[in-house]
């Protein structure tokens, strides 16, 4: 992979589509760590206009949503699908993530399914090269980190995770910029979808399961976006009863887009990985089409009740 990397003509680094600061995070790192050499680098994301509030990254205003025709060498960052990129390529690819779901599409794959973030699968593949992180660099992959780890309140979080915390801080992360930019940015659009959500939230299975329906018209009318949705649906777990959160939202085009999320017992890409989801085992996705958003939900919850009832029989027979 290295020799691969040396010998490259022109690298293009690829977020996958609407970017988050994982994706976004691990690619504009390898930017920095690219710029070393002399090799020809882009930073490419298929998404025209990528969120304003990722702009504190390095090299963000380098990004291009085209792609280039001479690339010989195209690394992608946590991405579990081949068509998120939006690419037609077929070259040499290495793909680095962290789903347990990654379809090893690349022509090398450097996939950690425990690593929390892709930042910290790009981090550790620094360390262990040797190669120097600088503050650029640490900013960006801090940023990954904590927003997979919903700034360290995943109960997966470690002590290595906090180990790394600590290096990158230490190496110039700065922890008040990421936080302020990932965590405490949101639209006004977004509080007002998340109240009408909230109060319309269904609590079903003895408390167990919190449902979320979101149609155009809400969207709409609160002005917010598909992502501001996702928050909300996190944030559900917070309730004490709640081991699994789901979020079916109706699209423009029709079908519907499905967010899972679940407090660890009930594992979320087994359950949307029948329906061409992908994801980990406490957040999955996944796009449905051709389906109402009652028939998804409805199905939804069929198959999370029989997981639940499956997780209590074994805690029966454990017992
Ligand atoms: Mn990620």
């Amino acid at each position: 992979m290295q020799a691969l990397i040396d010998s490259a003509r022109h690298i293009v680094l690829i977020a996958h589509e609407h970017p988050d600061a994982d994706s976004l995070g691990s690619a504009c790192a390898f930017y920095s760590y690219l710029l070393r050499s002399k090799t020809k680098v882009t930073l490419f994301c298929v998404t025209p206009s990528v969120d304003k509030n990722l702009s504190f990254l390095p090299w963000f205003s380098e990004i291009t949503s085209k792609f280039p025709s001479d690339a010989d060498v195209a690394i992608s960052f946590d991405c579990g699908s081949f068509g998120r990129l939006g690419i037609d390529y077929s070259g040499e690819l290495i793909n680095f993530d962290h789903h347990i779901s990654n379809e090893l599409y690349g022509t090398h794959n450097c996939i950690d399914p425990q690593a929390l973030s892709t930042t910290q699968v790009v981090y550790e593949w620094f360390v262990t090269k040797s190669i120097k992180i600088n503050g650029k660099m640490a900013n960006a992959l801090y940023a990954g980190l904590i927003d997979d780890t919903s700034c360290f309140s995943d109960p997966q979080c470690t002590s290595s995770t906090f180990s790394m915390a600590h290096s990158l801080l230490q190496l110039g992360a700065d922890h008040g910029q990421c936080v302020q930019a990932l965590f405490n940015s949101r639209s006004l659009a977004s509080m007002r979808l998340k109240s009408k959500m909230l109060s319309e939230m269904k609590i079903l299975h003895d408390g167990r399961v919190a449902l979320f329906e979101v149609n155009q018209v809400l969207l709409e009318s609160t002005g917010a976006l598909l992502r501001d949705c996702k928050e909300v649906v996190d944030g559900a777990l917070s309730l004490k009863t709640v081991e699994v959160a789901l979020l079916v939202v109706e699209l423009k085009r029709g079908g519907v887009k499905v967010s899972l999320r679940s407090n660890g017992i009930l594992n979320a890409v087994d359950i949307l990985q029948h329906y061409g989801g992908g994801g980990h085992r406490t957040r999955a996705g996944a796009r449905i089409s051709e389906c109402t958003s009652a028939s998804a939900s409805k199905n939804l919850m069929d198959s999370i009740k029989i997981a639940l009832e499956l997780t209590a029989e074994v805690n029966i027979a454990l017992a």
